[in-house]
């Protein structure tokens, strides 16, 4: 008997990534259902050859027997179901920030934390995607040098923020006097640092998710971040521009052969050869690029890398069909 999984969310940017992977990857898929909300119910997603109807979600649903729930529908949404479909026995795996910080909700990145997994069922939470790639990177490396400081800038793309976005970009490179909507100005043309809502510390949603999510897979509150996001007039592909201060020395010799071994990672460090990566080149892949690989002119102890990811793919649907994974290899 195959696996029998749900997507909750299924025509949104990221649901419908999680429905590709899905197809791409070889899981043991016997039955896969699909839901979403009203104005999308009665759609067809081809999924291996056939036509799966998208079906309304209810609380009825979710109390049926699945394997995996996969959730990318938002916070309000996974509030009221997630807890409907774990008490029914079903595990979900959740994309929105809902659960992300809740004490005793693993926070999973597959390649740095997987151990959370063992002997789990319930809610588990997928990372945000600006968090995911910044992890993968670092996790090897604080393994080896004892990671104390992040300072981390982002340069992320407007499909983070839905197929509206993708829509308003490509208008507005059409037509400079088309409006904008989703973001506080116009984008094309632009970069706006601002990502999610302010707080009163002067930092965003998005920032704070950054730290608080960072220190919770890497259990340990000592480790300092501090993020700047920035929102960019690029379709997909998140970059990052990190530099880490270390315990020990760092040398770089030593951290590009930690990286070349590193799961999830492909080292692009060349700059002679103009060799680094870059959100065109890594977009539809699902490992994180690493380059610009430096040690800091003034702190020996310091690092600075340049780390490029596809934002819908490891940064949410491929980092959650590959906790399927990881929970399936557990059961091995
Ligand atoms: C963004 N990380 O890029 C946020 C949510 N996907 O908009």
């Amino acid at each position: 008997m195959g696996l029998i999984v749900g997507v909750v969310g299924a025509t949104g940017a990221v649901g419908s990534k999680m429905v590709e992977i899905l197809e791409e990857r070889n899981l043991p898929i016997s039955s896969l259902r699909l839901f979403a909300s009203e104005k999308s119910k009665g759609s067809t997603v081809l999924f291996k050859g056939k036509e799966i109807k998208v079906e309304l979600l209810t609380e009825e649903a979710m109390r049926d027997s699945f394997d995996y729930l996969l959730f990318s529908a938002g916070g309000g949404v996974s509030e009221k179901f997630a807890p409907i479909a774990s008490e029914a026995g079903n595990i979900v795996i959740d994309n929105s920030s809902q659960w992300r910080m809740t004490e005793g909700i693993p926070l999973v990145v597959p390649e740095v934390n997987s151990h959370v997994l063992k002997g789990y069922r319930g809610i588990i939470a997928n990372p945000n995607c600006s968090t995911i790639q910044m992890v993968v990177a670092l996790g090897p490396l604080h393994k080896s040098f004892g990671m104390k400081r992040i300072v981390v800038s982002t340069y992320q793309a407007v499909s983070g923020s839905g197929f509206k976005a993708i829509q308003e970009l490509e208008n507005q490179v059409k037509d400079k006097n088309y409006p904008n909507e989703v973001y506080t100005r116009k984008i094309h043309g632009n970069c706006i640092p601002h990502i999610d809502v302010f707080y009163d510390n002067g930092f965003t949603k998005e920032e704070l998710k950054m730290v608080y999510e960072t220190q919770k897979i890497f259990e340990n509150k000592d480790i300092e971040v501090n993020a700047t996001t920035v929102r960019i007039p690029v379709y997909y592909g998140h970059s990052e521009s990190i530099t880490v201060e270390f315990e020990k020395t760092p040398e770089i010799h030593e951290v590009k052969e930690i990286l070349e071994k590193a799961d999830g990672v492909i080292l692009m460090d060349n700059p002679k050869e103009n060799c680094y990566p870059t959100p065109l080149e890594v977009e539809n892949t699902d490992s994180t690029y690493v380059g610009r690989i430096r040690k800091d002119l003034f702190n020996p102890k310091c690092l600075s890398l340049w780390v490029v990811a596809d934002n819908l793919r490891k940064g949410a649907a491929t980092n959650a069909v590959q906790i399927i994974e990881a929970m399936e290899n557990i059961k091995l």
